[in-house]
């Protein structure tokens, strides 16, 4: 890992972010911490702890506010004291409303430009503006009394108004924000009522710098700044707005992985006991693996891809026992009618298929259908023949880099949407349409008959492509961008 708290020199950062980086949880009738899995907070839990920062998300653990100050303060680690998180506690309606209804009813359908998704209420932009109001006066605090110059970065899109919010109650060096997923064109962005998209756009003005995963993100929020937002001056081609007096820097920056970490999972003996096992059960005689890793979400196109695999093994039996598909597919936001749906529906779908098609030997598709961990998840991909990703849109995919970290026998194909940022990243993997099921099915076919030569020059080319794109490259491109935006105002301050 490279040094990342050099890019911040005397300043300190101040993260906001939905999931905290750490949760407390009754357990047992004890307290237990949890770390929530994913490599945001793994990338940027080391440069917290360097800089000493304040990490500022909502205390979703049970036993949160028993661990924390009035103010709802815990240093972090807990075993081993170097950063101060900061929670705020959202009561049932806020949850309701700013979260499961606003973040992941209205923004999240509306982002990924799947509108029949979409259900707006202005109740949840009721709540999502206090929600967002309660957390913007709470980065305010830490501003106010951090004892080095603060810099605030929000993630994602539960924050689109804290950035003008923060800017009106206190004075930090610069504001930036990393939008993960899609930014819409414009004539989606329309179905909100246009008092709501007039006051998100202007809500993420409030940024000095706005981060999107790819150069179409970044075009669609410029367009969509440009059509709605009449007295901002867009200058599309240099990625800049200049509103109310500042200038407003739109970046790309394609957020990856811990390689690292990944190949070295792979490479662990446990992991190669795995890969033994899960070939023994389901590669024998030649048979290949197929594998598909998601959060149970309408984003990720599951029926989509279990459309395609019927087709494939109705369209042509010989591929029936040539290969299993292994579906690992956690559950997520659960509490919404449209996620259980879809949960359902998958898992009656490949009961289906596995009635349909399964043989005296074979069963076509094996569900495991719960979270496992990064040990378990390494050795499937390392295992894997085949890596099935379908996204519908997707703002990056890390599923994709991370099967391609673990390929360190560089004999598995990826099978690509193109509808991920991942596709504009990374040049190797075969790229289908899920829309086009015929598409996907020659892509799947081509992946399992792609000669060994091919499978090792395809992924070579991306495993080099990924050492170079880590998740501390993507951190040190940000902050150093942020370094040079603040080194540019001073020096333009200085001359005036
Ligand atoms: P997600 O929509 O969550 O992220 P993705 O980028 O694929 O999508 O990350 C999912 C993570 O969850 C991966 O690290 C994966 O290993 C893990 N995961 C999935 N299923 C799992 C399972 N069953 N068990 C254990 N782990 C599992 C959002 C955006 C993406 C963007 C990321 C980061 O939607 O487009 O890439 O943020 O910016």
């Amino acid at each position: 890992m490279q040094d990342i708290a050099q890019y911040l020199e005397d300043r300190t950062l101040i993260l906001l972010s939905n999931r905290e980086p750490y949760e407390h949880v009754h357990a047992d009738g004890l307290v237990e911490v949890r770390q929530p899995p994913g490599g945001l907070v793994s990338a940027l839990d080391p440069t917290m702890r360097a800089t000493h920062g304040t990490w500022v998300a909502w205390g979703s653990g049970s036993a949160d506010a028993d661990m924390s100050d009035s103010d709802g303060r815990v240093m972090v680690p807990p075993a081993n004291p170097e950063y101060s998180l900061r929670r705020v506690f959202l009561d049932d309606e806020e949850v309701n409303g700013y979260y499961l209804g606003f973040s992941n009813a209205v923004l999240w359908p509306l982002c990924h430009m799947l509108v029949q998704h979409f259900e707006y209420r202005d109740g949840y932009w009721d709540r999502y503006r206090d929600v967002n109001e309660k957390f913007a006066r709470a980065v305010a605090a830490e501003v106010d009394r951090a004892e080095k110059r603060p810099i605030v970065w929000i993630q994602d899109y539960h924050f689109a108004l804290a950035a003008d919010l923060i800017r009106s109650r206190s004075t930090p060096i610069l504001i930036h924000q990393f939008w993960h997923i899609p930014f819409p064109p414009s004539d989606i962005l329309r179905l909100l009522p246009s008092d709501v998209s007039d006051s998100l756009l202007r809500g993420m003005l409030g940024n000095d710098l706005i981060e999107f995963q790819t150069e179409r993100y970044a075009l669609s929020f410029l367009g969509c700044v440009s059509e709605f937002i009449t007295d901002a001056d867009t200058d599309a081609d240099n990625r800049v707005i200049h509103y109310s007096g500042r200038s407003i820097e739109v970046g790309v920056f394609p957020i990856s992985i811990d390689v690292e970490k990944y190949e070295q999972l792979a490479f662990e003996p446990e992991s190669l006991a795995r890969v033994e096992r899960l070939r023994g059960l389901h590669a024998c005689g030649g048979r290949q693996v197929g594998l598909s890793v998601d959060r149970v979400d309408y984003t990720k196109g599951i029926p989509e891809r279990l459309r395609a695999l019927t087709q494939l093994w109705e369209q042509y039996p010989e591929m029936r026992e040539r290969f299993t598909m292994l579906v690992v597919a956690t559950p997520s936001r659960s509490e919404l009618a449209s996620y259980r749906h879809l949960e359902e529906e998958m898992v009656s779908t490949v009961q289906q298929i596995n009635d349909r098609f399964k043989t005296e030997n074979w069963e076509p598709i094996v569900l495991i259908h719960k979270n496992v961990s990064a040990e378990v998840l390494a050795g499937a991909y390392r295992a894997a023949d085949i890596c099935l990703v379908s996204s519908l849109q997707d703002g990056m995919n890390l599923v994709a880099k991370e099967f391609v970290a673990c390929q360190v026998d560089e004999k598995g194909v990826l099978v690509l949407s193109r509808f991920t940022g991942a596709a504009e990243d990374i040049d190797g993997a075969i790229l289908i349409n899920p829309f086009n099921i015929d598409g996907f099915v020659d892509g799947i076919r081509r992946a399992l008959e792609m000669s060994e030569s091919e499978r090792r020059i395809r992924m070579q080319r991306m495993r080099t492509q990924l050492r170079s794109l880590t998740i501390f490259d993507w951190l040190a491109s940000i902050l150093s961008r942020t370094r040079d935006i603040i080194a540019a105002r001073t020096e333009a301050t200085s001359q005036a």
